[in-house]
């Protein structure tokens, strides 16, 4: 399989880039019967979207979906979904003065040392346009799994440069552009991003996503360990450094009499393990965080060379993100969305006769 699909029995390929007439996917191994629509799309895609706040990239793209196929009177047939998202505000000029250079910390050198050729519009293909396709294929992945196994897929923002909420409650969390889940914290999220958009500088930041109702069993040892497909599904978005399964890297100052989840009639006392134990689920929340890094494209200038390995400075103008993770929230739930359909999948085709083990933690 290419490296523009993902998943063994439930699929996506995604295809098309930033300044391009369309971007789309296919998801295929979708099963059949499941209620589909262009409206189920909205909300998410409207989540992601660009524009919908003054601290995001101003781009303003419609982002309504087409399905193509896949769908017969409003229900999956089992056959490939084909879905395309036209582009209709691109503005390519912003991109003239990189034709010849490369942005310090972008992937335009790296592009350009694999495929010696590269379309500099928009970052073409690796700009994080791309992650619309997979919100969207996440919307199918997520409604599936509520549909067939009562899963509820939800993420926030768990850090925003050098601010951590200091409360956690969900309802606050789509209440607010940053999708943070502590209500006093936001005014002064906005103030610290206000200053930064005018200093022309960018910041990193944190997402943490869960998934709450995964039966146990999903995911498989050695080399299909729940955690490393989520590992992977998460660090496949654009700028994530760093992944993270329950504690993750807290886990290294923890003793083990700390970090271990208790068992007992009542089922388990925590879950540091993050729902995820040898590689499989344990039917506790499975929880995953990734670190996203300060987005590439700045105003303070940085020091680069054209492509002649001449030296040049570079100062990128555009309409970009100075915080790629505040968008990344739905980005997150569909990956892990698409890794838990395609487990769901391939845990039917091997175990499905086990059905269910006693005793069971709830
Ligand atoms: C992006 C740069 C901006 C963003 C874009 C991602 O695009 P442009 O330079 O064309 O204005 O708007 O994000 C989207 C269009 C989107 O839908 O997410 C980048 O450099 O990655």
């Amino acid at each position: 399989m290419s490296s523009n699909s993902f998943g063994k029995l439930f699929t996506l390929t995604t295809f098309g880039e930033s300044h391009g007439p369309a971007i789309g996917c296919v998801v295929d191994g979708c099963p059949p019967g499941l209620e589909l629509d262009t409206d189920d799309f909205a909300m998410d895609l409207g989540r992601r979207a660009t524009g919908r706040s003054r601290h995001t990239s101003q781009r303003r793209e419609t982002d309504a979906i087409e399905i193509l196929s896949g769908v017969y009177e409003g229900r999956t047939t089992g056959t490939p979904i084909g879905l395309l998202i036209r582009n209709t505000d691109q503005r390519s000029k912003d991109y003239g003065n990189l034709l010849e250079t490369f942005r310090p910390g972008h992937a335009d050198y790296t592009y350009w040392q694999k495929y010696g050729i590269r379309d500099p519009r928009g970052g073409g293909r690796s700009s994080a346009r791309e992650t619309t396709m997979r919100v969207a294929a996440g919307v199918i992945a997520k409604k599936w799994l509520a549909a067939r196994y009562g899963i509820r897929i939800r993420g926030c923002l768990s850090q925003l440069g050098p601010h951590r909420p200091e409360a956690m409650d969900w309802d606050v969390v789509e209440t607010n552009p940053f999708f943070w889940p502590d209500a006093d914290q936001v005014p002064m999220l906005e103030a610290y991003m206000d200053a930064l958009r005018k200093s022309g500088d960018s910041v990193g930041a944190k997402v943490t996503v869960v998934a709450e109702g995964v039966p146990p069993g999903w995911g498989a040892p050695i080399y299909d360990k729940l955690s490393s497909g989520i590992a992977s599904a998460l660090m496949s978005i654009n700028a994530v450094k760093a992944v993270e399964i329950g504690d993750g890297i807290e886990a290294a100052a923890q003793l083990g009499s700390a970090h271990r989840d208790s068992m007992g009639v009542d089922g388990f006392a925590s879950n540091h393990a993050g729902g995820i134990l040898g590689g499989i689920s344990s039917g506790q929340p499975v929880v995953a965080h990734m670190t996203l890094k300060p987005t590439s494209s700045i105003l303070i200038p940085g020091d680069s060379i054209d492509l002649q390995g001449r030296p040049v400075e570079v100062v990128t103008k555009g309409r970009h993100d100075p915080c790629v993770g505040i968008r990344a929230t739905p980005i997150a739930e569909a990956m892990l969305a698409l890794v838990l359909a395609d487990q769901a999948l391939l845990h039917r085709a091997q175990c499905g006769d086990v059905g269910e083990v006693l005793p069971r933690l709830v």
